[in-house]
């Protein structure tokens, strides 16, 4: 299997976390979203949407949306929950996470720490909805170890990604301490502890 993508990419990360968890092989190769490597012609040819992560099977079929690639990856391993009801709450933390998490907590992230925008000067509403998804967060994980099934599932690998980060957005984890214990454990699940 072949990894397309940025390693400053969380949606990236998750793939490549995931991969090394079920202990997969793969290749993973350099693609620099700022260089628009994501945006060449070859690459355009296997995942016409431009984006990173992308990932070629073995067989070579091409598969784009992180979220997707890691539902892949993971069929049949304890990553998703036997359970249908805790499978389906799996899949509403993922879908929240590209919705209502990503495109605020990450963009945030982004725009401060590779755009060199001051966190001040962010819009408006990237801040609130980003502390809104942190305190959505953090109100589901009083009381719970993970975000389904009292273990490590996709959700947690695909809302850790940008979580962990959000510091460099200009939010701060300290006023999350559910979401802080969290991290740390995800962290020690997947070993990407830093
Ligand atoms: N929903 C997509 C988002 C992918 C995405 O936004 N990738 C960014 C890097 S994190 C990218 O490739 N941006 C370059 C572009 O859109 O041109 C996923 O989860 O994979």
């Amino acid at each position: 299997m072949r990894i397309y993508g940025d390693s400053i990419s969380g949606n990236c990360l998750k793939v490549k976390w995931t991969a090394d968890y079920l202990g997969r092989a793969y290749e993973w190769i350099e693609t620099q979203v700022m260089q628009s490597e994501s945006r060449t012609q070859a690459y355009l040819a296997s995942f016409p949407a431009g984006q990173v992560p992308g990932v070629l099977l073995d067989d070579g079929r091409p598969l784009a949306q992180s979220n997707a690639i890691i539902l892949h990856l993971a069929e049949g391993a304890d990553l998703i929950p036997a359970d249908a009801y805790e499978r389906a709450k799996m899949f509403e933390w993922l879908f929240w996470e590209q919705y209502s998490h990503e495109p605020y907590v990450a963009v945030a992230r982004f725009q401060v720490r590779f755009l060199g925008k001051p966190a001040a000067d962010l819009e408006p509403r990237i801040v609130e909805r980003g502390k809104a998804a942190l305190q959505r967060m953090d109100e589901a994980l009083a009381g719970q170890t993970f975000f389904v099934g009292g273990r490590l599932s996709l959700a947690d690998v695909a809302l850790v990604a940008y979580t962990r980060e959000a510091e460099d957005g200009g939010f701060r984890l300290a006023d999350y301490r559910h979401v802080q214990a969290w991290i740390a454990r995800v962290e020690a699940a997947l070993d990407i502890a830093s």
